[in-house]
Formats: C-alpha cells, sequence, structure tokens
C-alpha cells in the first residue's frame, strides 16, 4: 500500500511524536531541470576543475545535494522514459532513438505530467525530446501526432531528437517552427536524401570532423546522424540554443505565475554537437565540452532569476539533474579528451554514459525549495523512476494499480529529511546492475560487452560474461570484484533482480 499525503494541511509524522508541517498549504511549481550526459564530477559543489558552475553550486549550497541518487539507465531514452512513466526502462523496451522514431510512450500510458495535469498542474516541456513522435507515418510538414500533449503536456517547445540527429527543427506545439510550406521537409535514416551536402562528401564545411556515425546531413556547419532534406527557414543554429529554451521557459513561467505549474526543462547541453554560444567560448579551460557547461549553468542562474522576479521562489520546488554518466569523445572532435587536465567527470565513480558502472547512472542531483527544504547533503539511494511517486505524494495524488510501477513514493528522502531511500535499485545500461545499501552487483552478460564503449568512446562498460559484487563503501571505482567470495549475497542479489525483471 503506498502512503499518500492529503495535501492541504498536511502534517507528516518524522519523528512519530510530533507532527511537523512538511509542506506549505499551496500547491508548489516543479521544476525539472534536466542537463544532458552531464556527469557526477562536472559540477563545482562535485568537484569540477576544469569549469566554474557558481549557479548550479548556488543551488547545492542552499538546497540539497544526493550522492547517490540515479537515473534509471545510462543513456537518454531510456532514463526520460522512466522519469515521466515511473516504470523501468526495460518495461517500455526504451533504447536510444532515431529522429524518425514513433513516440515510445503509449498515449494511454499513465504519465508523470498527465498525473500533474489531473492534480490541477499546467505542464510543458521545453528543450530534449527523443522520445520519439508520431505514430510511425511522421509528416514533419503536419500536425505531428501523438506527441507530448497526448502524454499531459500543456505546452511544448522541443529540439524533437538530439542535436546530432536530423531534422534539425524545433517544434513547438506539435508544428515545426518557421516551416515554409513550399520547403517540405524529409527525414531518412537509412538512405540520402537529395538534401543538404553531407559532412562524408564535404568535410571541408564542417566546424568540427566526426566519425563515420555523425558524418551525415551538414546543418550550421555540423554534420549529424540521418539524412534531412527541405525546411531550410526553418533550421536551427546550435549556438542559439541556450537562448531560445531559456526564454521559452522563462515566458511559460511567468504565463502561468498565478496557478500551480510542472516544468520539464531539459537543456541539450552537454550533448553532442558541443557548439556553445561565443558568449561562453573560452569561460572554462577544456574547450567546448567545459563551456558548454558553463553556458548550462548560466541557463540554470536564468531559471532561478525568474523564479525570484516573480516572488515564485519559495512557492516552487526545482529539481537538478541529468539523464547519463559522462562521455568525451561522443563522435565529434571538440577537443574535449585533449583539454580535460584534471577535471574528473564522474568524480570519484568509474565509467560513464553507455557503462554499468557507478558513474553510468550516478547523477549530479541537487533539490532546492527555499523556505522547505533546508540546506545540506544526502546520501539516500535514490532513482528518478521515483521523482513520480514522490510527486505524487507530494500533490496528494493516490497512484492508481499499475501507476508508476517501479517508482517508490520517497517524498521525504528528496526533501532531505531522511536518509532513507531505497532498499534495492535497478540500474540499466547493456546489461543490469543492482544496488543493495553498498552493495553493486553487476550481472553476467552473454558474449562479449559491445567494443565500441571501451574502444570508440574510452568508457569502462564494466560489462564482463561472469559476476561481479562490488563493495562501494570500501571501493568507490569498483575494481575489486568480491563475487568469488560472497557466492550467497551474488545469489540472492540475482534473484532479486530476476524477480524485477520477471514482474
Ligand atoms: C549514440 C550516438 C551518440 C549519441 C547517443 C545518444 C553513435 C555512434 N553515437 O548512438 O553520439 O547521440 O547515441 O545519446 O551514433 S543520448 O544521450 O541521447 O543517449
Ligand atoms: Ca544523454
Amino acid at each position: 500500500m503506498r502512503k499518500v499525503l492529503p495535501f492541504i494541511g498536511c502534517f507528516v509524522s518524522v519523528s512519530g511524536a510530533f507532527a511537523q508541517p512538511l509542506l506549505p498549504a499551496e500547491k508548489p511549481n516543479i521544476v525539472i531541470v534536466y542537463a544532458d550526459d552531464l556527469g557526477y564530477g562536472d559540477i563545482g559543489v562535485n568537484g569540477a576543475q576544469g569549469v566554474k558552475t557558481p549557479n548550479i553550486d548556488r543551488l547545492a549550497s542552499a538546497g540539497v545535494n544526493f550522492t547517490d541518487a540515479h537515473c534509471s539507465s545510462a543513456t537518454c531514452t531510456p532514463s526520460r522514459y522512466s522519469l515521466l512513466t515511473g516504470s523501468y526502462a526495460f518495461r517500455g523496451q526504451a533504447a536510444v532513438l532515431p529522429g524518425d522514431a514513433p513516440l515510445l510512450i503509449r498515449p494511454e500510458q499513465a504519465t508523470l505530467p498527465r498525473m500533474l495535469q489531473a492534480s490541477g498542474y499546467t505542464t510543458a516541456v521545453v528543450g530534449k525530446w527523443h522520445l520519439g513522435l508520431g505514430n510511425g507515418k511522421l509528416d514533419w510538414n503536419k500536425e505531428i501526432k501523438p506527441g507530448p500533449r497526448e502524454i499531459g503536456f500543456d505546452y511544448s517547445f522541443l529540439i524533437p531528437a538530439t542535436g546530432d540527429r536530423v531534422p534539425c527543427v524545433f517544434v513547438e506545439n506539435q508544428r515545426v517552427v518557421g516551416l515554409d510550406p513550399t520547403d517540405s521537409i524529409r527525414v531518412n535514416y537509412r538512405v540520402k536524401l537529395d538534401g543538404y551536402p553531407t559532412g562524408t562528401e564535404h568535410p571541408e564545411l564542417l566546424k568540427q570532423a566526426a566519425d563515420p556515425q555523425h558524418n551525415n546531413t551538414i546543418v550550421n556547419g555540423l554534420s549529424r546522424i540521418g539524412f534531412m532534406s527541405g525546411g531550410e527557414q526553418a533550421l536551427w543554429k546550435d549556438e542559439e540554443f541556450p537562448f531560445i529554451l531559456t526564454e521559452k521557459a522563462k515566458t511559460f513561467m511567468e504565463e502561468n505565475q498565478h496557478k500551480p505549474f510542472f516544468l520539464y526543462l531539459a537543456f541539450h547541453d552537454i550533448h553532442v554537437p558541443r557548439a556553445p554560444n561565443e558568449q561562453f567560448v573560452g569561460t572554462s579551460s577544456m574547450g567546448p565540452r567545459g563551456d558548454a557547461i558553463a553556458q548550462m549553468d548560466w541557463c540554470v542562474g536564468q531559471v532561478i532569476e525568474q523564479l525570484e522576479r516573480l516572488g515564485l521562489d519559495e512557492k516552487t520546488l526545482v529539481i537538478f539533474s541529468s539523464d547519463n554518466g559522462p562521455v568525451l569523445n561522443d563522435g565529434y572532435a571538440d577537443q574535449a579528451v585533449e583539454l580535460l587536465g584534471d577535471h574528473q567527470p564522474s568524480g570519484p565513480f568509474r565509467g560513464g554514459k553507455y557503462s554499468i558502472l557507478e558513474a553510468g547512472t550516478r547523477m549530479p542531483t541537487i533539490v532546492y525549495w527555499p523556505g522547505t527544504v533546508q540546506a545540506g547533503t544526502s546520501s539516500a539511494l535514490l532513482s528518478q523512476v521515483d521523482w513520480y511517486a514522490s510527486l505524487a505524494d507530494l500533490v496528494g495524488h493516490q497512484l492508481q494499480p499499475g501507476e508508476a510501477p517501479d517508482s517508490q513514493p520517497l517524498l521525504q528522502a528528496w526533501l532531505g529529511k531522511t536518509s532513507a531511500g531505497r532498499d534495492v535499485m535497478l540500474e540499466e545500461a547493456y546489461t543490469y546492475g543492482l544496488r543493495q545499501g553498498s552493495w553493486k552487483y553487476i550481472q553476467a552478460r552473454k558474449g562479449e560487452a559491445p567494443r565500441w564503449i571501451e574502444q570508440g568512446k574510452g568508457i569502462a562498460s564494466g560489462m564482463a560474461n561472469y559476476p561481479q559484487l562490488y563493495n562501494l563503501e570500501a571501493d568507490t571505482a569498483e575494481q575489486n570484484n568480491l563475487a568469488e567470495s560472497y557466492p550467497e549475497l551474488v545469489q540472492q542479489m540475482q534473484q532479486t533482480l530476476e524477480k524485477i525483471l520477471d514482474e
């Protein structure tokens, strides 16, 4: 049975003896600020060396900074699927999607934004989507359906997939922005279209060289995955992303300032291609990857300033996090490896994007809510899949059977009122890991680990064809495999894992 807190006049007994008011009487606004590919160690408060993040650090010093909070998966689409549905990604067969994939979340599925709508919220998504659009026969020149609206967002302004995938256009309320009707957009992920030049054929047109997978359509001097033709007037300029996205977010908050709103603001930074605006070029010592972090930090500052300007900062719960671990070379020659210096994108953890090791899913995570959340750090074991049930508690929504099946109501942990988080937590990459306290188990994988993770991206995948068991308390970097010393624990954790996978 899930515990549901009635909203108005809600009192929660923390110690058991005295009732304490946990929440203000009004429904708070909820803002999820979601960075892309940002590692645990990429923010100042977690030890960043090559870039300063004063705005994020300010959130951390006034809010709760989490040291063991995770996205659900080590790649983007699966993590976003879990965030919005409260289901582990494997249940939806979520994997990194091409830019012309159909909408992954079925319109009849329960979603976080729809749950909040039903609780009186106006909802918006601004930024990177990467959850598919349409029903498989997508025509980018018409209304794009189903999309965010059909799964609970009143307003949407999207980078449809990722910056490195076509089509390179914004989609607002399910129509391409600025499209000239006489210049139709076509997209194909298999066959070259008679459209823009490609990086393979015209490397001289590129601002950054790219690997063969990212060497198709050139837009704005950067080659992308996939082929596209038409839509010339609608093409984006990557360098304008930070201003356009923060402006849309600020406008949404302003227009909805008098009623509760939910904003899911998903930055493109610091995903590839990294093309920060000239305002941020050179602000870090790490080239475009560091400059993109500084740019993203500036955007965070803009959001907080807007909340303060509107007098909403004490009425708004802000959650800052990222969708998967860090990667340096993800297909473009942007000097992320060469200019890294002493900076450790994964912090003290090993692995990164695509990896089942801790850095794949352990995310920089901050909860900020002046007046309600007290400053501190928390070591609670938490997953973004829990945001659904936790926010349901916050707004007084009772989950129905089958709704958000993997989501645990851990609101008090998210608000920093207790360090009791999850007992067990699934981690997904191209295999499965399980956390249980400070123990980390990685299932044996049939066959070899995909070579491109280690060899192409230079990231320890953590995948092996034998079981692995680590004690993170003594071995943060998962280097001392204890599986042979603790066969019973390995067996128990394998069974727990199978039970989750079979549910
Ligand atoms: C990979 C891309 C990578 C990135 C990733 C998705 C190749 C070789 N690599 O397939 O560049 O786009 O997908 O990133 O194609 S994510 O953050 O959206 O998961
Ligand atoms: Ca990502």
